[in-house]
């Protein structure tokens, strides 16, 4: 019995040194397995109780589990000891100097084109008109046959157009649109549309591009006149381009509209008085407009004896090439940052 008491003593105090020489967490835990673990060291005594005599088997049981408590306490000190020094490491080395300046983050720019469309829906927003937009891919009716350019007219040959397929091309303007709100009104109440959106045509070069981008308007009530037409009109150019420039209606063709104009506007960078803008004429053409064609108003539903209408169109691109004064029209659609950065400056 003495023999198996020091035998424990002895086991501990190995132990209990074991622990104090352990440098690290994983040490700690080979202690305890080797001492504590169900093959370890101590366990086996517990394991060999039955060879004891029974008055022996509580003392020797009793040392055993003093034993086991101590090396067990020690360790968790020990593991707790770790565990804190390794937070203190961890504090210390992934520190962030909040203070350091940082990594200047790049925004990008509005796109000049997106900013012309956003200025003209706000002002048509802003006088009663709804926003409208449809498919780029679209069916012959809807680009031609409903807009009074019946198949063999000549008209269709005035754009060179993308056919897909004998049915369905990609639209050439977006006058289709408007086509599509008039039928898809059922009372056949008034109509006040914008409608922009990508157009596509057989161009390519400093002023045209196979793609561009168009608003079209369209306005259909009792009494519509082309007074409402001119002073529609009177208003966009003017909260586009500049207050002071005056406006000139000249007497055009367009197969939806009749009377049609294509509209002038004083130029704005000489005043009117000639320059290369303007090709010494004082006049740019901004615009395209006309009251709306009778057989359109039928075609698409609407009683041309209770109903009159205005239609214009016009360039988005040329409306940013003239406002931010940009000189080849496909800078628009390559999206060189070089280009794009200069526009960063409008949002600060
Ligand atoms: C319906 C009725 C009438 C739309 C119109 C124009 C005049 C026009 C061009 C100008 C230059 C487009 O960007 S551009 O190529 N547009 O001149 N567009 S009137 O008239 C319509 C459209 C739909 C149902």
């Amino acid at each position: 019995m003495e023999e198996k008491i020091n035998e424990i003593s002895k086991l501990k105090e190995e132990a209990l040194s074991e622990v104090n020489a352990a440098t690290n967490a994983k040490e700690l835990d080979e202690v305890r397995v080797k001492y504590l673990g169900k093959k370890g060291e101590l366990t086996s005594i517990l394991r060999s109780m039955g060879s004891l005599a029974p008055e022996e088997r509580p003392v020797i049981g009793g040392k055993v589990n003093e034993a086991r408590d101590e090396i067990d306490s020690n360790i968790k000190l020990g593991e707790e000891k770790f565990a804190k020094e390794e937070l203190a490491r961890k504090l210390k080395e992934e520190t962030i100097d909040i203070t350091l300046p940082s990594t200047k983050v790049k925004r990008g720019s509005k796109h000049p084109l997106n900013r012309i469309i956003e200025e003209v829906e706000d002002l048509f927003v802003s006088m009663g008109y709804d926003v409208v937009t449809g498919p780029e891919l679209e069916t012959d009716e809807y680009c031609f046959e409903r807009l009074n350019l019946p198949k063999g007219h000549p008209a269709r040959d005035m754009q060179d157009s993308f056919y897909i397929t004998s049915e369905y091309l990609l639209r050439t303007q977006t006058s289709a649109v408007q086509a599509r709100t008039m039928m898809a009104n059922e009372e056949k109440s008034p109509i006040r549309v914008i409608c922009p959106g990508k157009t596509y045509r057989r161009d390519d070069d400093a002023t045209h591009s196979h793609q561009f981008s168009q608003v079209e308007g369209l306005v259909i009530d009792k009494n519509i006149s082309l007074a409402d037409l001119k002073g529609t009109l009177e208003v966009f150019v003017r909260k586009m381009l500049g207050e002071n420039l005056e406006l000139r209606f000249r007497p055009s063709y367009f197969p939806f509209t009749e009377p049609s104009y294509e509209v002038d506007v004083s130029c704005f960078k000489c005043g009117g008085k000639g320059c290369n803008l303007c090709k010494q004429t004082g006049w740019i053409e901004v615009l395209g407009s006309g009251m709306v064609h009778p057989n359109v108003l039928k075609m698409n539903g609407y009683d041309p004896d209770k109903y009159t209408g205005f239609a214009f169109g016009t360039g988005l691109d040329r409306l940013a090439m003239f406002k931010y004064g940009i000189t080849d029209i496909r800078l628009l659609y390559q999206n060189d940052v070089r280009f794009l950065n200069q526009f960063d400056r409008l949002d600060r």
